[in-house]
């Protein structure tokens, strides 16, 4: 068996998938032996998400942590950590829309087990990865988002939301929920030593809509600059 680890899967209104997602990740964990837990945060999704999750717990290494309403992603992840069992080493995050290539996930619990690097990313960016279905908009937002992180990180897929981390480098540390971007928090804060990205194919969602409108532009925006003032500001003050 592998490590322990926990993969926080967000979701709102994604009834249409969820179950298909969760078989899908319990059949990976069986097939290359994976200690995984799934944690799904819903956020008392009108389509009823949230019961579909509590009953494949019954037969699926799966729970759902029900918040009341709609808080957001990143502060969903958070929440999921904290629920997650206390046990698991590594913590991670997922969409619940497919986007996310499940089959990579064995490929980052291995490469946290080694014991080489403390964060796995799936990556876009790296040769292999890479973005199906995007128009050139959303294509040319994310490359303008990433080039405006460069500074601050080797890393190539910096708004990544497909990530396994160990628990302890983000222990102690302040994740700030604002926005869509949990993974950037991670990046920029967390102690994690050695970093893999594991590339692969991000396929958008085919139905729905795109949520990555000017509000979470701002938002972005925002986090970024808070992130760039606390690491650049004077070191006697970051020492109080
Ligand atoms: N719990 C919770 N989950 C959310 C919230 N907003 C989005 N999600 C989930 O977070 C994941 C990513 O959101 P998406 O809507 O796919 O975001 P996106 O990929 O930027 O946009 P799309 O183009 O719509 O796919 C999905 O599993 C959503 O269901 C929220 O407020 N609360
Ligand atoms: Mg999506």
């Amino acid at each position: 068996m592998s490590m322990k680890f926990s993969i926080v899967i967000p979701t709102y209104n994604e009834a249409g998938g969820i179950e298909r997602l969760i078989v899908g990740l319990d059949d990976v964990f069986k097939r290359n032996n994976l200690d995984g837990e799934i944690i799904i945060v819903d956020d008392n999704s009108p389509d009823g998400t949230g019961a579909i999750v509590d009953r494949l717990s019954q037969t699926h290494p799966v729970r759902c942590l029900h918040r009341p309403g709609k808080m957001g992603l990143s502060s969903g992840v958070i929440d999921g950590w904290k629920f997650a069992r206390p046990d698991s080493e590594a913590l991670g995050a997922m969409d619940g829309d497919f986007s996310h290539d499940i089959n990579v996930l064995p490929k980052m619990v291995e490469a946290l087990e080694s014991g080489g690097y403390g964060l796995a990313i799936g990556s876009r960016y790296v040769p292999g990865g890479g973005i199906e279905n995007w128009p050139l908009k959303r294509k040319i937002t994310s490359l303008v988002a990433i080039s405006l992180a460069k500074p601050l990180t080797k890393v190539k897929d910096i708004t990544s939301g497909y990530f396994l981390v160990k628990r302890s480098a983000i222990q102690g540390v302040d994740l700030d929920p604002i926005g869509f971007k949990i993974g950037l928090e991670v990046i920029a804060k967390a102690h994690y030593g050695n970093v893999l990205e594991v590339p692969f194919v991000f396929t958008d969602r085919v139905a729905g809509e795109s949520k990555l409108n000017q509000k979470e532009i701002f938002n972005y925006l925002k986090q970024l600059g808070k992130i760039y003032f606390g690491k650049f500001r004077p070191r006697a003050e970051r020492l109080n």
